[in-house]
């Protein structure tokens, strides 16, 4: 099984150090093709010089590749939403993991899809067993 995590990077990356946590639960059920995502050192601004075109080409053949994409939703970011909708494109399976948060709400452009499976947690324990169900 290929997994796509999708996580913020530019949208900001206060989550990065959950987010490796996740790509590390997700390693019990396949082969996780983003593990960069969760890296502490790639931070909004490094590297900011990497070729945009190489990136966007090589996360799209990543989601067209994938059989799952799971997506860290709680920083807002315009990079994981557009993951979000070229994987609904292709019909690909699709897990949102989301916290609720005191100043804002999660799009609804993701809260009102029902092709995606939305699953608010508190707790890394709560994305084990989120994780348990949807696999
Ligand atoms: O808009 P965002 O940057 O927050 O979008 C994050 C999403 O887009 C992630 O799920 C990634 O799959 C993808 N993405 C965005 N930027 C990159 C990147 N380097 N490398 C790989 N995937 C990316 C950006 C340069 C960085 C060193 C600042």
């Amino acid at each position: 099984m290929k997994i796509y995590f999708a996580g913020s990077i530019r949208g900001g990356r206060n989550d990065a150090e959950l987010y490796a946590e996740i790509i590390s639960l997700l390693g019990q059920y396949g082969e996780v093709l983003t593990e960069h995502i969760g890296d502490d050192s790639l931070s909004s601004m490094h590297g900011s010089g990497a070729d945009p075109v190489h990136i966007f080409e090589q996360d799209s053949d990543w989601v067209k590749e994938a059989d799952v994409i799971v997506a860290e939703v709680t920083t807002p970011s315009l990079g994981v939403g557009y993951e979000i909708g070229l994987a609904e494109s292709l019909e690909k399976k699709i897990l949102c993991l989301y916290r609720e948060q005191e100043d804002r709400s999660l799009s609804a452009m993701i809260a009102g899809n029902r092709h995606l499976s939305i699953a608010e947690y508190e707790s890394i324990e709560d994305i084990e067993n989120i994780l348990k169900d949807f696999f």
